[in-house]
Formats: C-alpha cells, structure tokens, sequence
C-alpha cells in the first residue's frame, strides 16, 4: 500500500486543438494546425481537428462530468489564435470569454483549473512572419500571455507558459512531422532557443504582475538508455539527453547552455543574443514532466543530425502501447532520479502520463480498460517510489481525459479515460475512469 501526501495534487489534463473543434468559431484566427491538416497526407486519414470532441460546445457537460468522476485538478491549454486571431493586436473577446466561463464553470463544481499558453497551435499569422525561428515573436507571446493573465489569473494559480517546446520545435521545424511542417535543423535549436526565452519574457510578466500563484514549463522528458557501454551509444545518448533535457534545463536551472553539444552541432547551434541567458536562468516556480516511454538509443551514422538510433525499449513483462510506444513503468522513476542528481531536485508535477491501446466497446460503448489501469498503477507506483527517494514530487495529471485527436496520427490513438464516440460525440467513462476516482479518493493504492 502506498499514501500519498495529503497535499498531493491529481488531475486529468487536455489540449486546445485536440478536443475543442469550433475551429473558425466565434471570431477564432486559424492555427498553423487548421493550415496543416488540410495539406494532403499530412494527418493520417486526413482527420482534422474542426469538430474533434466538440468541447467548446459542451464546455459545461465536460465539466460537469468531471466532476462526477471526482476530479480536483483540470489541466486545460489555451488557443492563442481563438485570444489573438492573428497572434498580435486586436483581442477576440468571445474566444477569451470561452475561458473565463470554463474557468468559472471549473471552480463552481469545485475543480482547480492549471492552465498552459500554448500546446502547439501557433496563430497561422505569426507563421506567415516566420513563425518560432523568428525572434520577434518572444514579444508577441509576452503580450498575449499578458492579456490571458490579466482576463484569468485572480482565479488560476497554476500556469504553464510552454507544453513540451521540444515537439513544437523538433517536430514543427526539424522532422516536418507536425505543424508547419518544416524540416530544418537550425531553425528547430532557433525555435526552440525562442521559446525558452518567449517563456522567460511572459514569466518576467507574470512576476512583475501581482498575480498569485506559480509559473513553470513543461518538458517531454522519455528516458533514454544506451545500447551498449560502447563509447560511441554512451555518446549519442549524451546527444539526445542534450537535445530533450540540456538545451532547456541546462540554461533554465544552471544558467549556462550546453557549449560541447552546440560547439558538436556547428552550423545548426541557435544564434544567442546576448543577455538571453541572465534572462531565461531562473524562471520557473516548478517543472511539468510528461514521461510516456523509454528508448534505447545507439550510434548510427544515418541516424539524423543527432547521428543517433532510437529503439523502443519495453520493461519484462509489459507491452507495447498502439503508438508503437515501449512500456516502461521504472523509466519515469529513473527519470525523476536523473533530474534530483543533475538539475538540483526541482519541484516537479507529472503533467502527463498514460497510454493509448486498442479499447474495445461492448454494446453499450463501456471499455473495461483494465490493461490502461495496469499501465497506470505501475506508472504511480514507480513515482512513489521516486518520491520516497527524494524527488520534488507534488502532483500528478493523467493524459487525457478524452480519447482525442492525437496530431499527424488523427482519430487512430484512444488515450482517454472517457470514450469518446466520434460519430455521436458520445461520452462513456472507461473502467479507468471509476478507477482513477477510487485512488483520488483515498489518496492511496496498492503496488
Ligand atoms: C504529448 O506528447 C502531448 O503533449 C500530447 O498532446 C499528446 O497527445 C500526448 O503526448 C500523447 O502523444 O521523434 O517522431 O519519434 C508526446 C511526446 C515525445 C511523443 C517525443 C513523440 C517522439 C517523436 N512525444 N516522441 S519522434
């Protein structure tokens, strides 16, 4: 049996393009998502993320299932372009107004919202300007985080500037993989190098502000594992380290970027100004953890700019997940351990966690989801562990509340504790659901 502190936080957790739909809704600006999934052979099946779960439409039926299902913490993302239509100037009050009542809706059921600027869904407008590689939009994200924390921070005290800048920037601007779909490795260490600091500006707002509450960043961090002891996997290891964690935490935590590794890169390092440093180090109250798997990683000669081979690595005993994701439990320990040795023991929420798999409905559309409560029990166990070890845990969000769009790879992937049916937009908590509702309540489980 393991028990929980009585302040640990749970929650479930969410994003903007994924459930809300209402794409052009009320005044919204398109999202470089809205321009990518329309280019052919983008998203598989080229499902998009126009209607999705519906969410601005049943904003308060979500709500109030959340509710039923006991939940004290709901980690929603906000759409710059539905704030901003075109990412800077004039506000669109009716999409602002969409938070604000979610947020009163939230605290009139009793659920403490946590809110994030931005999970990927950049205004298209600012992408026309250049998008993340251009240094003039570090200030277009400070002055909408600006509005968003005037219109909602007397009742959010749990904020996020970035999700997983990693993604948004790798994917976005390195692989071509998500929106805008680029591939190009300087302008993905640029993208990423101006999220960091675009996070800085809008948390010198938030400090300078007299808002109450705490800032922070969230970070994809997979555990990673070498081959073999052989030099050459001990190397490129380092290099996918330094790519998911240094390039972020080494400025953020230490105050110092990762020199070796961009000295490595050559003509693909982010051009730096300075000051950038003085002004990224130091700027979050906590960091959000997203651990989802662990990869094996061996020197390859054609493996990218990284020159590296990622391989799932899946614990005895466990699986794969749909995502083709190897199944880890240890690893989120392992990850938690890492960053207590190397980044000071930083406060810590796990901002997400979970798994798709191949759910099956009976013929009332209820999944008896028993394999995602496995996945989520080893999950848990293994962060305790951590915390009985030291680490800075304080929190913990599962990935997602609803099955939803899942990026590039469309409808394919169910990661909810509530089905979805996208036909009927129906919603049936999954057996995880009521599950997850038992642990919350005893704030304890059995390992
Ligand atoms: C999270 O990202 C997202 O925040 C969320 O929106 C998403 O729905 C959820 O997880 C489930 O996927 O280099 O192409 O092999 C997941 C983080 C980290 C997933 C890196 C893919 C390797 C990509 N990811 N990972 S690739």
């Amino acid at each position: 049996m393991i028990q929980f502190s009585k302040n640990f936080l749970w929650g479930v957790a969410a994003s903007a393009y994924q459930i809300e739909g209402a794409w052009n809704a009320d005044g919204k600006g398109p999202s470089i998502w809205d321009t990518f999934v329309r280019q052919p052979d983008r998203v598989l099946n080229s499902h998009t993320g126009d209607v999705a779960c519906d969410h601005y439409h049943h904003m308060e039926a979500d709500v109030a299932l959340m509710a039923e299902l006991g939940l004290p913490w709901y980690s929603f993302t906000i759409s710059w372009p539905r704030v901003q239509p075109r990412g800077r100037g004039a506000l669109n009050p009716k999409g602002l107004d969409f938070y604000d009542r979610l947020v009163d809706t939230l605290l009139a059921h009793g659920i403490r919202p946590k809110a994030t600027l931005y999970h990927w869904d950049l205004p298209q407008a600012l992408q026309d300007e250049g998008g993340w590689p251009e240094r003039s939009l570090t200030d277009r994200f400070a002055e909408y985080a600006r509005v968003v924390f005037d219109k909602l921070a007397d009742r959010i005290h749990l904020w996020a500037t970035f999700n997983e800048p990693w993604v948004a920037a790798f994917l976005g601007y390195g692989h071509g993989i998500h929106a805008p779909g680029i591939c190009n490795a300087q302008a993905a260490y640029q993208a990423a190098h101006h999220m960091l600091l675009a996070h800085a500006k809008a948390v010198q707002i938030f400090r300078e502000g007299d808002y109450d509450g705490e800032i922070g960043l969230i970070l994809n961090l997979n555990h990673v594992q070498p081959a073999s002891n052989r030099p050459e996997d001990l190397a490129a290891t380092e290099r996918v380290y330094a790519e998911t964690h240094s390039i972020f935490l080494d400025p953020l935590i230490h105050g110092c970027y990762p020199e070796a590794f961009y000295n490595w890169l050559g003509p693909h390092a982010p051009r730096r100004a300075a000051g950038d440093l003085t002004q990224i180090h130091g700027t979050v109250d906590y960091l959000g953890i997203n651990y989802y798997n662990t990869d094996t990683v061996a020197y390859d000669i054609s493996g990218g700019w990284l020159k590296a081979r990622l391989t799932p690595y899946v614990a005895p005993g466990w699986g794969f997940t749909t995502m083709g994701w190897g199944i880890n439990p240890y690893g989120l320990r392992a990850r938690l351990r890492d960053l207590q040795t190397r980044y000071n023991n930083p406060k810590l929420y796990i901002t997400e966690n979970g798994c798709a798999l191949p759910d099956q409905p009976d013929e009332n559309g209820f999944v008896a989801d028993y394999e995602r409560i496995a996945f989520l029990r080893a999950h848990l166990c293994q962060m305790h562990a951590a915390i009985e070890e030291g680490a800075n845990v304080q929190g913990y969000f599962v990935w997602s509340i609803f099955d939803n769009l899942e990026w590039e790879r469309g409808y394919s992937q169910r990661f909810g504790l509530v089905r979805v049916n996208f036909d009927t937009l129906a919603r049936i908590p999954k057996q995880s659901a009521y599950w997850y509702r038992q642990v919350i309540q005893h704030n304890r489980l059995e390992c």
